[in-house]
């Protein structure tokens, strides 16, 4: 880099110090958040600590949308499990509605995985009448309001896990890992049962609390994420099986779930994937919530008028961005697809496919 380039960076310090107040988690990006002598000084640990304090504060405002006793189980493990949301003939509605739409989808290569998402924007939910009372359902949209900690419509998708469905390395996702730094939001509503051997969601009972041996964790992978040699520089840490036996929490749970089992749960807890046995198609419908952890209010008038809208919008930045050649995630949009037709082959790294392609596929 040149002298002059490296000094003009220096213009950035702005962005970078506002972004220490950000979702922001990478720490390659910002050399604040990627500073090795600030992070031993504790700084990593601190934005954890305040942006749990300020979720905290912003829960306790949405206590009324809760069970009692789902707020002490959340409280306790990080998560709650929810069997038989919704009455019988309800989920038969929402099961064949989902199975049988056609639509626009993304699908994400990570590993042998390949994850389908069709997102519940205005326009896919005009068709999808059982989807939309799912989201007015007081325990769908009180759970995943009061665990993000925001009043805010999370945004959801129709999702479908197929792993070992593509050539390529362990799927990621099945390493222990937290997502970020701050308390955040997924859940997942299960279209299907999920058996032990099916790759079930998995979540260390506790491992959302801040005590002292998780911040001991956190410190020590932000300075190894810090190391202007490191190879991993992303926020989302892993953990080894010992690293967790550490942590002290009760005993990692497999999520094996009956149909119409919502889960909702804080991703700074300690989860993954639990490795299938073999090829396996996981459908269901996934919320998640990501908005400024140091945010002090709970609710936003952008996150109503938003949502699920600016999924579409993410897509066109990915390809922008592997059209500019930068680093962008293994991403292909498929211009029409059901949740469970199998993804079509995975060809090279990086290359988007063309519809055209896709089409000819699809109708083969
Ligand atoms: O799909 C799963 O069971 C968990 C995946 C995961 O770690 C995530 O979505 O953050
Ligand atoms: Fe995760």
């Amino acid at each position: 880099m040149s002298q002059v380039f490296r000094t003009l960076r220096w213009l950035l310090l702005p962005l970078w110090i506002a972004q220490l107040f950000s979702g922001e988690k990478a720490f390659h990006a910002n050399p604040v958040l990627g500073s090795r002598s600030l992070n031993r000084r504790g700084l990593h640990v601190w934005r954890g600590r305040l942006a749990a304090a300020l979720a905290a504060s912003r829960r306790r405002r949405l206590e009324r949308l809760v069970a009692p006793e789902d707020c002490g189980a959340f409280a306790r493990d990080g998560f709650v499990v929810k069997p038989d949301l919704l009455p019988p003939e309800q989920f038969e509605r929402l099961l064949r509605e989902v199975e049988t739409f056609r639509g626009r989808a993304a699908e994400v290569r990570e590993g042998d995985a390949v994850t389908r998402r069709v997102p519940l924007t205005p326009s896919n939910l005009k068709r999808l009448p059982a989807c939309r009372a799912l989201l007015r359902t007081p325990a769908f949209r009180g759970l995943t309001r009061y665990v993000s900690s925001f009043d805010v419509d999370p945004i959801v998708s129709i999702q479908t896990i197929f792993t070992k469905a593509a050539p390529g390395r362990e799927d990621p996702q099945t390493a222990w890992h937290a997502d970020s730094f701050h308390p955040t939001m997924k859940a997942w509503l299960f279209l299907q049962d999920v058996a032990e051997e099916d790759g079930p969601f998995c979540y260390a009972p506790g491992s959302h609390l801040r005590t002292a041996r998780r911040e001991a964790l956190d410190k020590r992978r932000s300075l190894e994420a810090s190391d202007p040699a490191a190879r991993r520089k992303g926020g989302a840490f892993r953990f080894t099986s010992r690293e967790l036996e550490r942590l002290k929490t009760a005993a990692p749970l497999r999520l094996a779930v009956k149909a119409n089992t919502l889960v909702v749960a804080d991703t700074y807890g300690v989860h993954a994937r639990g490795a299938s046995a073999g090829p396996t198609a996981r459908l269901e419908i996934w919320a998640s919530t990501r908005r400024n952890p140091f945010l002090p209010w709970a609710g936003s008038a952008f996150g109503a008028l938003l949502g699920a809208r600016l999924v579409p919008l993410t897509w066109g930045l990915v390809s922008l961005r592997r059209r500019l050649g930068l680093p962008t995630p293994d991403v292909r949009i498929v211009p029409e697809v059901g949740p469970l037709e199998p993804p079509a082959p995975w060809t090279g790294r990086r290359r988007p496919v063309r519809k055209e392609t896709l089409g000819r596929r699809q109708r083969a």
